[in-house]
């Protein structure tokens, strides 16, 4: 086929439609993002850093009988920490500041039972501090986890420890500059030292935290953090802790408890969290947590089970690539230092993602859409999925929901990744995705998708050449709003 009967079959299957009626920023659809979500969907990647008493008792889990005087880090530096993690390509950092075995990381006036009472820096250490001014310096943002359960504390399960918990959490939130995430963990009650009981202590997760009025205040103290739990309000748990969301995820999501009643953090069906619910009234996006390594905490035995770069770079693709985060656990080991392994897995995944993703293949592209809204506005034009502006995007007018983009480049291009995004401020609005190439006289589909979202990723078996692409909108609730196409080849893992 000619290039000029190339382009007539591209018009008859493009049916121009310039509706009347629709003008300006097409009408959200849907759940919309609140501006603390829309700052964290920037982050896409960012760390766990699990480090407490079990780093030197070995174990997973602490009771809460531990000896404070066992912790203490013979090299401990936040500084050499941090700047691995921005090697890998983290853009923020969450620091278990207490576990549930209730030790604290941070000199608290809610208890003995923390860093005060240990050895390291004469008990005048602050390992929350430290942290949190790397972070700042190196530019990450700091985000804190504090967990409910707490198996040392004499009053857990009495009215009395939910304050003790509000307070630490306002030591927290009132003197460790901005925090960019809250984080509410659902295990919660069982067996523990409970101030010397050593006794089962079950509290009821619905009700005893009184959520509504905790989160009442982290809003108050620090309103651009977003607030992570199995519940949300601002993030959800994506049911599994293996690092990956389900092929089909939804940033909307609307949590039911156990028994099909309101849900609380650990008290949800949280499988659902893998997908979320199309079209839900929250937007509730996900975020997948794992560890590089076998253990949350660190432990000698695992030294050799770091997961290398590609099985992270795998997890990246089925977490960023399927519009959730990526929330990577690199523990800290005895001398408060990130293990060699460790530290060479997370600057391969940093270099592999910064090579393939540094450059469009696509720039410099022709555009040419089936509609584009308001007779054509250059407002809402194709070209402004390849300006690198996320406040750019190619929309349709209010009738047009399935509609399609061709690009065309000067010279062909090799690619085996193609990264689409929506317009997520006007909603999640697009159901299934297909992109094409022109081969031998006719389209041929390469990459189909469902759930779009502030990010999906196709990742080919095999890179593609060509110099004519076709992304097509085949299903969509609402015009469709499109604010990034962009082609990338995967770099070599090394
Ligand atoms: C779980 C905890 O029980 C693990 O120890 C770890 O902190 C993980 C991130 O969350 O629920």
């Amino acid at each position: 086929m000619t290039r000029r009967s190339f382009l007539i079959a591209a018009a008859a299957s493009a049916p121009v439609a310039f509706a009347q009626g629709s003008s300006s920023t097409p009408v959200p659809f849907g759940a919309t993002p609140s501006d603390r979500q829309l700052q964290w969907h920037k982050l896409e990647q960012y760390a766990f850093l699990h480090f407490t008493v079990n780093t030197f008792t070995d174990r997973e889990w602490g009771n809460g009988d531990e000896d404070p005087k066992i912790f203490n880090p013979t090299a401990f530096d936040a500084n050499v920490i941090v700047k691995a993690l921005a090697a890998g390509g983290m853009k923020g950092v969450i620091l278990t500041c207490k576990h549930h075995d209730g030790f604290c990381l941070w000199p608290t006036k809610t208890t003995d039972h923390s860093i005060r009472s240990s050895p390291w820096r004469s008990g005048k250490g602050d390992v929350v501090r430290e942290i949190s001014e790397a972070a700042a310096l190196n530019g990450l943002k700091f985000g804190v986890y504090l967990s409910p359960w707490d198996r040392n504390n004499a009053a857990y399960a009495e009215p009395e420890y939910v304050q003790i918990y509000r307070d630490q959490l306002r030591e927290l939130l009132t003197g460790y500059g901005q925090i960019y995430e809250v984080w509410h963990d659902g295990a919660n009650g069982g067996d523990g030292y409970y101030g010397g009981a050593r006794e089962k202590r079950l509290i009821d997760k619905r009700v005893y935290y009184d959520w509504p009025n905790t989160w009442d205040m982290v809003r108050s103290l620090q309103p651009n953090a977003v607030i992570f739990s199995d519940a949300g309000p601002d993030l959800r748990w994506v049911g599994n802790e293996s690092g990956f969301a389900n092929e089909t995820c939804w940033a909307t999501y609307d949590p039911v408890g156990e028994n099909g009643d309101t849900p609380a953090p650990g008290y949800t069906r949280y499988a659902e969290g893998g997908t979320g619910t199309w079209n839900g009234k929250h937007w509730m996006p996900a975020e997948c947590d794992v560890s590089i390594r076998p253990g949350w905490f660190w432990h000698e035995k695992e030294n050799s089970k770091v997961k290398t770069p590609r099985e992270l770079l795998d997890l990246y693709y089925k977490s960023v690539g399927r519009g959730a985060s990526f929330l990577l656990n690199v523990p800290p080991d005895r001398r408060g230092l990130l293990g060699e392994n460790d530290v060479t897995s997370l600057a391969a995944l940093g270099r592999v993602l910064r090579a393939t993703f540094s450059k469009n293949l696509a720039a410099g592209a022709k555009l040419t859409a089936s509609n584009v809204r308001d007779g054509g506005s250059a407002r809402f034009a194709a070209a402004n999925l390849l300006d690198s502006n996320p406040d750019s995007f190619w929309a349709t007018d209010d009738d047009t929901k399935s509609a399609e983009v061709i690009l065309e480049t000067p010279d062909p291009v090799t690619f085996d990744v193609i990264r689409v995004r929506e317009t997520i401020r006007l909603g999640q609005r697009i159901q299934r995705i297909a992109v094409e190439t022109w081969v031998e006289e006719d389209w041929k589909t390469i990459a189909t998708a469902t759930s779009i979202g502030s990010c999906r990723l196709m990742r080919l078996k095999a890179p593609v050449t060509t110099s004519r692409i076709r992304l097509r909108v085949l299903e969509a609730a609402a015009c469709p709003a499109l604010t990034e196409l962009s082609l990338h080849r995967e770099a070599e893992v090394g």
